[in-house]
């Protein structure tokens, strides 16, 4: 069976690393038989907007909605776009349009890498950020007032459902539920923010009594990421909302070297529409050109991605492949991040070379 794989390198380092998690997921597929079908499609991304004055062309959704799974990059290019604009315009509508409610991103610290927090050594940080990934913070509820005057007041509304946290948090539990720790952190800020965020807590608090097994913490999100830096040894599976896991998920892995490596899933668990699978960093305009940037998060994505259509053996090749070469730790074939002199192809080059091995 052909699995339709939609790319969109999007913008700055998106067009760099793309290449790279395309060439793993060829060498996967070539390896374990799998039948993966690439089409490349030039919109989502600020080039686009310069030509067409908008991310993506009207009939996006129709375009894209048949994919087995979309394999995208990055967004942004502020000197051209805003950046509210493009993700707006963008990522943000493909998260929406196609329910991708949970954002899966996997926090750990890889063999060879330092990590900046002291003596921390592989195994000590691994842990999952499901990050809610269709309202909360970001909504597009609210306005503008007397814009313009010194009586301008702006007003944006946090909006959080019960059907929209509660099915965030059952994702979460579940995958507490799955691994060995069976530990779950819920990250609010319940004495600040009043409504919200103690009603989060309540939706905690019900969804836990599905799971007694599953030991539950919540931290207000100020010490949370303290203790990310103190005692990233601690977390598990760790849940938030929108911001807040989005906050999270770029904390977490800079606490494990580099914010290069991360992955996520944007996904819609009941398959109705595709799933998106990109790196958790952006578009980097200050590296971008320079074909520096370290593949390893478009990488371990496609990982992610072949895991969701159901090729765990062939992801987990891939996830061994950067392992086995971070490992070594050939600083020739390693990315400046992580302390290397080479470029996104040769860290690329050598980790599709160690998967047809
Ligand atoms: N590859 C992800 C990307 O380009 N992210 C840009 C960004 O700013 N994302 C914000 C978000 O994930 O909400």
């Amino acid at each position: 069976m052909t699995q339709r794989i939609a790319v969109i390198p999007g913008d700055g380092i998106g067009t760099e690393v793309m290449p790279e998690g395309l060439r793993a997921l060829e060498a996967a597929a070539k390896k374990f038989g799998i039948d993966l079908a690439f089409e490349h499609f030039d919109f989502a991304c600020c080039d686009y907007y310069a030509k067409h004055g908008q991310m993506m062309p009207d009939d996006w959704f129709d375009q894209l909605k048949d994919f087995d799974a979309i394999f995208y990059g990055a967004v942004g290019w502020p000197d051209t776009v805003p950046d509210h604009v493009s993700l707006w315009g963008s990522l943000l509508q493909f998260r929406r349009q196609f329910d991708q409610y949970i954002n899966l991103r996997p926090c750990k610290l890889l063999p060879g890498i330092k990590s900046p927090l002291a003596d921390r050594k592989p195994g000590d940080i691994d842990f999952y950020v499901v990050r809610e990934n269709t309202e909360g913070e970001y909504s597009s509820v609210g306005g503008k007032m007397f814009e313009g005057t010194d009586r301008e007041v702006v007003i944006q509304e946090t909006v959080m459902s019960r059907h929209g946290v509660d099915r965030v948090l059952k994702y979460a539990f579940d995958l507490a539920q799955s691994r060995p720790r069976k530990k779950l952190t819920s990250a609010t800020k319940s004495n600040g923010i009043a409504i919200t965020m103690p009603w989060w807590d309540e939706r905690v608090e019900a969804m836990s009594g599905n799971y007694s097994d599953v030991s539950v913490d919540k931290f207000h999100i100020d010490i949370l990421t303290a203790n990310f830096v103190l005692h990233p040894d601690w977390f598990d599976v760790v849940v938030g909302s929108n911001l807040f896991g989005d906050i999270l998920s770029d904390l977490g892995p800079a606490c494990t070297g580099t914010i290069g490596v991360a992955p996520s899933a944007n996904i819609n668990p009941e398959g109705r529409f595709p799933s998106l699978f990109e790196p958790v960093h952006g578009s980097a305009p200050d590296i971008a050109g320079k074909g520096i940037a370290n593949p390893i998060g478009q990488i371990w994505s496609g990982a992610m991605m072949l895991e969701h259509l159901g090729h765990a053996e062939a992801a987990k090749a891939i996830v061994d492949a950067f392992e086995a070469v971070l490992a070594e730790g050939d600083a020739s074939l390693l990315t400046p991040d992580i302390r290397g002199q080479g470029t996104t192809e040769t860290l690329g080059q050598a980790i599709a070379q160690r998967l047809a091995e």
